[in-house]
C-alpha cells in the first residue's frame, strides 16, 4: 500500500504531542442515495471501500479560531457513469471556509453555492483550492488510481450532511465519451 503518508506530527506545544490521528472509512453502503444510477449502485458490493479520511483535530470540536487538518484517500471507480465521490456537505456554521489541495491522482472538486449554482475545479498534485464560506463541496475521483487530497478547515465549521443528503447537488460529474462532464 503506497498511498501518500500522513505528515509526521511535529509540534513544540507539549499539549499536542502524541495526539492521535482520527481515521474513518466510508464504504459504498455509507453512500446510499447519492448516485444517480441506483440500480448500478445496488449491483456493487456494499462493503467496497470508497474513501478513508485521516484527520488531526488538535482542538475540541467547535473551538473558535482553531484549525483542523485531514487527508482523504478516495478510491477510483464509477457507479454507472458517475465517478466515485465523497458525500459532500455544507459546513454547519455555513460561513466557514476551507482549503483543499491535491496530493496524488486526479479528480474534480464540485462546488455549489447557496443559490444551487454548481461549478467544478480540476484537482491534481500541487493544485490549491479555496472553498469560500457558504459553498457546499464534494470531491470526485476522475482517474483510475487512488486520488488523495489534503484539507484544512476551522474547528468550529462542523458538517451539515443533511442538506446534501436530502437535495443533492444540482449537477453531477458523469463520464461522457471517456471524459468528465458536469450534468
Ligand atoms: C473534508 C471531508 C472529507 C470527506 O475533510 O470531510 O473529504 O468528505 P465528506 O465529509 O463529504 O464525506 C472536509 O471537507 N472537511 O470539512
Ligand atoms: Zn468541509
Amino acid at each position: 500500500n503506497n498511498k501518500i503518508v500522513f505528515p509526521e506530527l511535529f509540534f513544540t506545544d507539549k499539549n499536542l504531542v502524541g495526539r492521535d490521528v482520527l481515521k474513518i472509512s466510508r464504504n459504498l453502503s455509507d453512500l446510499k442515495g447519492i448516485f444517480a444510477d441506483a440500480e448500478a449502485f445496488e449491483r456493487m458490493p456494499q462493503n467496497q471501500l470508497a474513501y478513508e479520511v485521516s484527520s488531526f483535530l488538535p482542538e475540541k470540536e467547535g473551538t473558535p479560531g482553531g484549525l483542523y487538518f485531514g487527508i482523504t484517500y478516495l478510491y477510483p471507480g464509477k457507479v454507472g457513469n458517475e465517478y466515485m465521490m465523497t458525500k459532500g456537505h455544507y459546513h454547519a456554521n455555513v460561513d466557514r471556509a476551507e482549503f483543499y489541495w491535491g496530493l496524488e491522482g486526479e479528480g474534480m472538486l464540485i462546488l455549489m453555492d447557496g443559490q444551487r449554482n454548481v461549478w467544478a475545479e480540476h484537482v491534481f498534485p500541487g493544485s490549491l483550492h479555496y472553498i469560500p464560506g457558504g459553498v457546499a463541496h464534494r470531491m470526485a475521483n476522475t482517474g483510475s488510481s487512488l486520488f488523495s487530497f489534503a484539507a484544512c478547515w476551522p474547528s468550529d465549521a462542523g458538517h451539515n450532511y443533511a442538506e446534501i443528503a436530502e437535495n443533492g447537488f444540482s449537477a453531477r460529474l458523469m463520464e461522457v465519451n471517456g471524459v468528465p462532464h458536469l450534468i
